[in-house]
């Protein structure tokens, strides 16, 4: 006899849908969907990273723990809040290179495009390249980057310095489990052109676009 938030994490967990959105339902009567999603969601992923850690479960069921994840981000976006605001700003986003987890930075598309961003989502795996290119064609007003791994953290010093050398210097957005604030200003910062701001989480990279634009 599960609570809501145990089963809630325990979808993610196990990889299940069975049950997931009638939850869901329930849960959006009691909470916020960010609070869902950086709740019980959230504690059931990282419940899986933990797993995984230690070999208890691999790559094939984290995926499925991720789809149930990604589904319960695209179920209860409808629900979010959206600010009437419009062109708030320009932003680019991308997982680094190297680096195929998205979850968080569809998360930050999904709040930023909600709060009046127009947002270029890159994908995953993009190189420096293909940011200077993308920068160059769509004039942002800020390029997000994302990474999860730790060699993803110095990936993003490698994309800051080729971003520099391409003289590209819009401010610049990271985030990702792999980073701190203290990485951030010591590593990338001293690299880059531009203002680097680290975002501990979504909803904080919103503030800090939202602070920056004004
Ligand atoms: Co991988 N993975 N994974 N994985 N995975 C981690 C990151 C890991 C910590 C798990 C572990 O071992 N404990 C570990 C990294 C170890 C390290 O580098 N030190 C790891 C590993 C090792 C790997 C592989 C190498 C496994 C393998 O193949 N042997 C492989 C790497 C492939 C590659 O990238 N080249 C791999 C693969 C995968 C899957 C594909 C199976 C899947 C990803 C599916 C997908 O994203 N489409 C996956 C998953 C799901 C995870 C964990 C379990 C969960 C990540 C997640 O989605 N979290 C993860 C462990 C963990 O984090 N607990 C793990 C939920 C998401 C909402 O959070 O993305 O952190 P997150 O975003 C947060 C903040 O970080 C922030 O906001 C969000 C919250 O609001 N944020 C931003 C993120 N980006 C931001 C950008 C911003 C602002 C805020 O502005 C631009």
């Amino acid at each position: 006899h599960l609570t809501l938030e145990e089963r809630l994490a325990r979808y993610v967990v196990e990889g299940s849908k069975d049950g997931l959105f009638s939850d869901l339902d329930e849960a959006l009567t009691k909470y916020k969907p960010l609070d869902i999603i950086n709740g019980p969601l959230m504690a059931g992923m990282d419940e899986v990273g933990r797993l995984f850690n230690d070999n208890q479960l691999i790559v094939a069921e984290v995926l499925q723990s991720a789809e149930v994840m990604k589904a319960s981000v695209a179920y209860l976006e409808p629900h979010m809040d959206k600010a009437k605001t419009h062109a708030r700003g320009k932003v680019i986003l991308a997982t680094v290179k190297g680096d195929v987890h998205d979850i968080g930075k569809n998360l930050v598309e999904i709040i930023m495009a909600n709060n009046g961003y127009e947002v270029v989502n890159l994908g995953i795996k993009v190189p420096p390249e293909q940011l200077i290119e993308a920068a160059r064609r769509e004039r942002p007003d800020m390029i997000g980057l994302s990474g999860l791994l730790v060699k993803s953290a110095q990936q993003m010093v490698v994309t800051a310095q080729d971003l520099r050398k391409a003289d590209i210097h819009v401010p610049m957005l990271v985030g990702g489990a792999a980073l701190s604030r203290k990485f951030t200003d010591t590593r990338i910062s001293p690299e880059y052109n531009g203002p680097v701001l680290y975002a501990r989480d979504a909803m904080n990279g919103l503030e800090l676009a939202n602070r920056l634009m004004n």
